[in-house]
Formats: structure tokens, sequence, C-alpha cells
């Protein structure tokens, strides 16, 4: 078996419990065989989705510390992949990360996790939710969901079915900032799909790449699709395969999380379907397609 090594540095919380950013987006990169170095900007006892009292202990001031051990320790990646951020000087500070690591090749992944159905996360401020449109300008990929493009471009939130000619403006939009990709999430047209949407510039017309939609919100779910468009990348699939690949397990993840119901903070029940997505990997990386 020929082994290609890939690493990912991965920046983003650790919520001890219900799953979402590091505890969703290192098993699942490690699953599709990305070597992963993580980096959690924050340890909570839980998300902030949904549960109060939780502990919150903000690690700004280790960010650079660490990423300055690593590059002592002669450290590479192929991708970094930020997600949650826990302060405005992280934003900063992410971006420096990202000078420090970046090189030619280097997937700079950006997902600005901010907000879901038109509402910011509790934790963020508008100083923060304007810090991570610049961030995003200096990605190669960015993920958002509508609620936080619209509030990357300053547009009103609006409520599907989604027209083509506005999932169109929106992914120019984002591609105008800088990024050399863009993925837009939740998207929909018709009743009963739902999926994302991407572009790459140079293109014109955006690819939908669509699902059965499930009825329900689903936490954790947003890192669950880019954790796995991250690695379908560094697999070596094209934007539009990795989107699908990520299209695909996160509507399978949803499935079995709305049939096991019980209390849906604990987040995406995601486990169940790693040999799945491990299958799909392997047989892309021996050509059979993704
Ligand atoms: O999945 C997004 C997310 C990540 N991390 C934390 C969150 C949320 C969404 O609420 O609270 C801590």
């Amino acid at each position: 078996m020929t082994y290609r090594n890939m690493r990912c540095a991965a920046i983003h919380d650790l919520s001890g419990m219900g799953k979402c950013s590091l505890t969703v987006a290192l098993p699942i990169l490690s699953a599709c065989g990305v070597e992963t170095a993580v980096m959690p900007t924050a340890v909570l006892s839980t998300h902030t989705g949904g549960f109060t009292g939780y502990t919150y202990r903000d690690l700004t001031e280790d960010l650079l510390p660490m990423a300055r051990h690593w590059k002592k320790e002669g450290c590479r990646f192929e991708a970094l992949y930020s997600g949650f951020l826990g302060s405005p000087e992280q934003i900063g500070l992410v971006s420096e990360i990202f000078s420090l690591f970046r090189e030619e090749g280097t997937l700079v992944a950006v997902d600005p996790v901010m907000g879901d159905a038109g509402k910011l996360y509790a934790t963020y401020t508008k100083e923060m939710a304007d810090g991570m449109g610049t961030l995003c300008r200096g990605a190669d990929l960015v993920m958002p969901n509508f609620t936080e493009a619209c509030h990357i471009l300053g547009l009103p939130y609006r409520e599907g079915p989604y027209t083509r000619e506005y999932v169109r403006e929106i992914l120019h939009g984002l591609l105008d900032l800088g990024p050399r990709m863009a993925v837009l999430t939740g998207v929909w047209q018709e009743e009963g799909c739902l999926g994302a949407a991407c572009l790459e510039r140079g293109q014109e017309e955006p690819q939908w790449l669509l699902s059965d939609r499930v009825p329900g919100s689903y936490h954790g779910t947003g890192d669950v699709f880019g954790s796995t468009l991250v690695a379908g990348l560094l697999n070596g699939m094209t934007l539009p395969q990795a989107c699908q690949l990520a299209v695909d397990y996160t509507q399978r993840v949803i499935v079995t999380t709305h049939q096991v119901g019980g209390d849906l903070r604990m987040g995406p029940k995601f486990e169940c379907h790693l040999p799945w997505l491990c299958q799909k990997m392997a047989d892309f990386r021996e050509g059979k397609g993704a």
C-alpha cells in the first residue's frame, strides 16, 4: 500500500461534551488518513448551543507559543483548518499562524463559524464577526452557511428557498474577498432537498450538491461537513467531489441522529458512519472515484 502522508492543523475549540469542532474534526480527519495536529482555541465543558452554565477557558495566550513550538520542531502542514474562535484577538493570531505555516500548495481553510438560522452564537460579538470576514480574505477555501455568508458580505439574512441567482451572487461575493474556493452550506431550492453549492475562481456558475433533507436542525453538523470537505480535498478530490462526499456523509449522519433521537445537544452521531467514509476515501484513492 502506498501511503501519502497528509498533515493538517485543526484550530477550533475543544468542547468536552456535545460533539462539535475538535471532537468532530479530529476523528473525521484521522479516519480519512489525515495526520492531525490540534490547536484548541478554548476549552469548554459543553458547546454553547442550548447549554447554560458552561465553563469557558480561553486559550488565546497559548496559540502563538504553540505554533512557534511546532515551527521550531520543523512541523509542516498540507492544510490549516480553522473553525470556532474564542475571542477577537484570536482572529488576528490565527491569521499570524496561517502566515507562519503557509507554503506553496498549503490549503488554508476557514470555516467562519459564527451562527446559524440568522442568529450569531452566544459568544460572538459584532467585532468578532467582522474579524471573521478579514480571516476569510486570507483563506484559500471558505465554507460559511447563509447566516455567516450574509454577515460577512453585509447582506440581510434570508430564509430559503434559495434561487440559483442568489446563491451565485453570494458565492461570487465570497470569492471577491480573496479565496480561490467558496462553499455555501444549507442550500436548497425545492422542499425535501438540502446541501451545498461550490464555486472556484474563474468559474461563472456554481455547482449544487444536494441530498435528501431530514427535518429538524442538528448541532455540530457544520463541523462534520467542513472536516469531510477538507479531508476530501487533501485526499486529492476536486472541490465538487469533496463537497458531494461531505454532503452525503453529513446527510447519513443526520438521518441516524434523527432516528436515535434523545438529547440533540450531544451532537451528530457520526461515529457509526466512519467506516462508510473510510471506504469512500479508500475507493477514491484506489481510483474508483468518489
Ligand atoms: O459547531 C459550532 C460550534 C463550535 N464550538 C462551540 C459552539 C458551536 C456552536 O454553538 O458553541 C463552542
